[in-house]
């Protein structure tokens, strides 16, 4: 494949109005008969996009074209002369038992379905597939009625009925316009659960939630979900739903999460089916959030969609946003807010750190699968919480509804939603919109300069962002900092300034726009304590002179508990980065113990507790050394510090401990809570004193009704070696292997274990009866998660990088989009000592030289070697 540049983008030739697709499902040779009403739009030859399709028949307006009339290569089908208006007939044979890479049409268990985003339907039939290409969709899918009892597609049921040998057929119309990659197919036998939901127009819509069959009592949380995610959608965003009925359908092959597909959305089973025995309470979080997402994508993503694919984080930084912020109205906005920071610190950071960086909206592409990034959803997401901070909610929604009165029914780009926005405020966001152009994580400097005579404190915040891939003269960007002045004792300080505006969160809020911007404030009685990017209000790297008293104050009186959290990640990074760049023995300062003493018995939320009392990993550490890596002294430094918090505290965390108990059937925010609470105590009381503890830790990892306990236990058992942790994973996989869904959690466990060991225990995993490399779900557990872990990834004889590597080969042909996604850890190669950076790049030169490297791979590759 070769590159696609943004600034190439033109409108296409002909457009489409409308489809009818007809399938005849069959497992290795399903017939795709597609009629279609084509316009012309400007001159030139009809150029049809086309992959992994056998062409049975051509027809113009019911005349067969001759095999001269056209031509076709591997991904085009061309017809050099056609009429300005007609209707377009191709027959396609296509071969779904084969189709492992999961895009277009494929089986998953049993049944058939589809997934078109970015660039799948093109697998299905030929069409100009491409987002800014609307037509309305009707679908006939005919297969055997015993085999395939519910035959779905988009929009709403138009007609059903039996055929002939047994097999039976429906129709589905969809009357809203939509791209490609919106559409899906069904066909399968499973269990149903329905219910219904009455919009705020009052119109009633049926929702239906499809599951393998004996999975129903796992399928109701979802359901919940969609209900509180519609009712959601009118009470924030006034936005209703649009069709008769809403289906959701659960598969166990999928390479995404889930998809958005017009009233027909698929989901990976991972986020669908959920109960207390299977799922982690982050489980049901996850559930409740991705139902979410692809029931907002409704409005943002389908009703109103993408021009190209350049402009992906329209779609989905936006649709990431409301989704963060739906569980942060539902749930506790502080543990939201901290697990989209520690998403960006410790994944997005490095991305925008490596060969593969590029700006929220990309400029070239190779493949578009490999754009579905961190970046484009979370930095995106990051980039419309910063215009929500600069235009508060008011006028964040005003640019909403401007935006939908604008452009609902259309194909349209980011430049699109900021002008609405910037209209309907009335405000310049001319040089806010750097945000979508510039790639690369900002670097901001801080300075505090307080003269004690003439009680004057000067603010300096400097920024700079440091080059990337093609882009190397960076501009400053709009940089919304939230921030609150404390006295030393931790008394809320109000102040007076023209810059600083009293933002709606309660902090102020600066506007930095230039490369150095100052203030000066006066009448300050004393060098106050300040915090700084309150709620993590841009997405750059904060640097200043670290003070841990400052910290201290801050963790214990901060109004907002973000800005707590904050506090403690900050004081553990002092102590890290000190141990690790001054290759000493880590000492816990009695300070940072005494701090958190006080944490852990003050009247906070359990569940912030809990994520304060999770230091930062060896991967958020690795983000802070551009070069020569020090991974050793990172992992001693990481474990030293969980060691040392263990062992000051273990009383206190006994004393938590015992007080701690929450129903396992109890799923609201405060059993959750006090279920992430027991864990990391018991994480610290098995690490200071596993004599005492590990029989516990056992035992809850071997047997449980609360997966929640059960996996945390697993995992604390594998993690420190906990005698007899065998017997705990044994026990774990003989309950659970039926389940592959709780399977994954136990190769998880093993893979993510900090231990040089591992990579022989992932190697002989490979080989586990419950593993395949054909299910993406599967890959993701234990690859994925072994990608993660540093330490053993790492392992200097470079076995961790083989292992990898030849995952990579096998998926390469097998399911190329997984494959690129276990590539991320290799690309960062000049990062590390030079016998690493030799062998990381081998493995790199190595698939540079497979002959059939699939474009998701190359494109990384090439860009990882340049
Ligand atoms: N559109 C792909 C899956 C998602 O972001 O919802
Ligand atoms: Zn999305």
């Amino acid at each position: 494949k070769t590159a696609k540049y943004r600034s190439d983008y033109r409108t296409p030739v002909f457009t489409i109005d409308s489809i009818h697709l007809d399938f005849h499902l069959h497992d290795t040779a399903t017939r795709v008969v597609a009629v279609m009403q084509v316009r012309r739009l400007s001159a030139g030859a009809l150029e049809l996009d086309g992959e992994h399709l056998q062409l049975k028949r051509v027809a113009i307006d019911g005349q067969p074209l001759a095999s001269t009339d056209y031509e076709v290569s591997a991904t085009q089908l061309r017809i050099a002369q056609v009429p300005d208006n007609f209707e377009l007939t191709i027959e396609t044979e296509v071969n779904p038992s084969e189709n492992s890479a999961l895009e277009g049409l494929y089986k998953s268990g049993g049944a058939y379905c589809t997934q078109c985003e970015a660039e799948g339907f093109r697998r299905i039939t030929y069409y100009l597939d491409r987002p800014d290409v609307l037509a309305v969709f009707t679908t006939t899918v005919r297969a055997d009625a015993d085999a395939y009892p519910y035959l779905l597609s988009n929009g709403n049921l138009q007609s059903k009925g039996k055929t002939e040998n047994g097999e039976h057929y429906a129709t589905w119309h969809d009357p809203h316009p939509k791209p490609a990659y919106l559409f899906a197919l069904v066909a399968g036998d499973f269990d149903r659960l329905t219910d219904h939901y009455v919009t705020m127009e009052g119109r009633e819509v049926l929702l239906e939630l499809f599951v393998d069959k004996g999975n129903l009592h796992r399928a109701d949380y979802a359901m919940q979900s969609l209900k509180k995610a519609m009712k959601w959608d009118e009470e924030r965003f006034g936005l209703a739903y649009d069709l008769e009925r809403y289906m959701i359908v659960a598969v166990d092959f999928f390479n995404m999460g889930a998809m958005e597909n017009k009233g027909l959305n698929i989901f990976n089973s991972k986020y669908v089916l959920a109960d207390n025995a299977t799922a982690t309470d982050w489980d049901f979080i996850h559930v409740e959030s991705v139902i979410g997402h692809e029931y907002f994508h409704n409005w943002t993503g389908n009703r109103i969609t993408c021009r190209d694919w350049f402009q992906l984080s329209l779609k989905e930084g936006l649709t990431v946003f409301r989704d963060q912020e739906f569980s942060s109205d539902l749930g506790s906005r502080a543990v939201h807010r901290i697990d989209a920071i520690r998403v960006m610190r410790s994944h997005q950071f490095n991305e925008d750190a490596s060969p593969m960086a590029h700006p929220i909206r990309p400029d070239k592409v190779v493949e578009m699968n490999n754009f579905y990034t961190v970046t484009v959803y979370n930095k995106g997401a990051e980039v419309i919480r910063m215009l929500h901070t600069l235009l508060g909610e008011g006028g964040f929604q005003e640019g909403m509804q401007l935006y939908r009165q604008r452009h609902d029914g259309q194909a349209v780009t980011c430049e699109d939603f900021v002008a609405a926005m910037e209209a309907a405020n009335a405000t310049d966001l001319t040089q806010f919109r750097r945000w979508y152009s510039q790639a690369g994580t900002p670097l901001v400097s801080i300075r505090e300069d307080y003269d004690s005579e003439q009680h004057v404190l000067k603010l300096t915040v400097e920024q700079q962002t440091p080059a990337t891939a093609g882009q190397k003269d960076k501009q400053p960007v709009v940089i919304p900092l939230l921030l609150s002045l404390y006295s030393p004792q931790g008394e809320r300080l109000t102040v007076e300034h023209e810059q600083l505006q009293r933002h709606e969160s309660g902090s102020e809020l600066w506007v930095c726009t230039e490369a150095s911007a100052t203030l000066e404030l006066t009448n300050i009685e004393q060098k106050p304590v300040i915090a700084w990017l309150e709620n993590f209000s841009a997405p750059v790297k904060l640097e200043r002179d670290v003070d841990l008293e400052v910290y201290t104050t801050l963790l214990a009186h901060a109004e907002q508990e973000v800005t707590r959290w904050e506090a403690a990640q900050q004081m553990y990074l002092h102590v890290l980065l000190g141990a690790v760049r001054e290759q000493t023995q880590l000492v816990l300062p009695t300070q940072l113990a005494d701090s958190l003493r006080k944490v852990l018995h003050a009247p906070l939320d359990d569940a912030l507790k809990a994520l304060i009392f999770t230091p930062p990993s060896a991967e958020e550490l690795i983000e802070y050394f551009s070069e020569n890596v020090p991974l050793a002294a990172i992992a001693t430094a990481v474990e030293d510090l969980r060691g040392q918090i263990a062992l000051a505290l273990s009383a206190d965390f006994a004393e938590i401990y015992s007080g701690l108990s929450a129903d396992e059937h109890d799923l609201s925010a405060a059993a959750m809570a006090a279920r992430a609470m027991q864990n990391r105590c018991l994480y610290y009381l098995a690490k200071a004193k596993p004599e005492d503890y590990a029989a516990k830790v056992l035992t809850q990892a071997a047997q449980g009704q609360s997966m929640t306990l059960q996996q945390a236990a697993l995992e604390f058992a594998v993690h420190l070696q906990l005698p007899d942790y065998q017997r705990a994973l044994a026990e774990f996989a003989s309950q659970w292997q039926a389940t592959p869904l709780v399977m994954d959690k136990w190769f998880a466990a093993q893979a993510s274990a900090p231990h040089a060991e591992t990579v022989e225990r992932v190697t002989e995993l490979l080989d586990h009866p419950k593993f395949t490399l054909r299910n993406p779900n599967r890959v993701y557990a234990l690859v994925a998660t072994f990608c993660r872990n540093s330490i053993s990834f790492h392992r200097a004889d470079g076995q961790g990088y083989q292992f990898v590597l030849g995952i990579i080969k096998q998926l390469n042909t097998l399911n190329p989009q997984v494959a690129s996604r276990l590539i991320t850890p290799f690309l960062q190669w000049r990062r590390f000592d030079s016998k690493r950076q030799q062998m990381l790049k081998d493995c790199l030169i190595e698939l540079q030289g497979i002959d059939n490297l699939a474009s998701d791979l190359a494109e990384k590759v090439e860009s990882a070697l340049a």
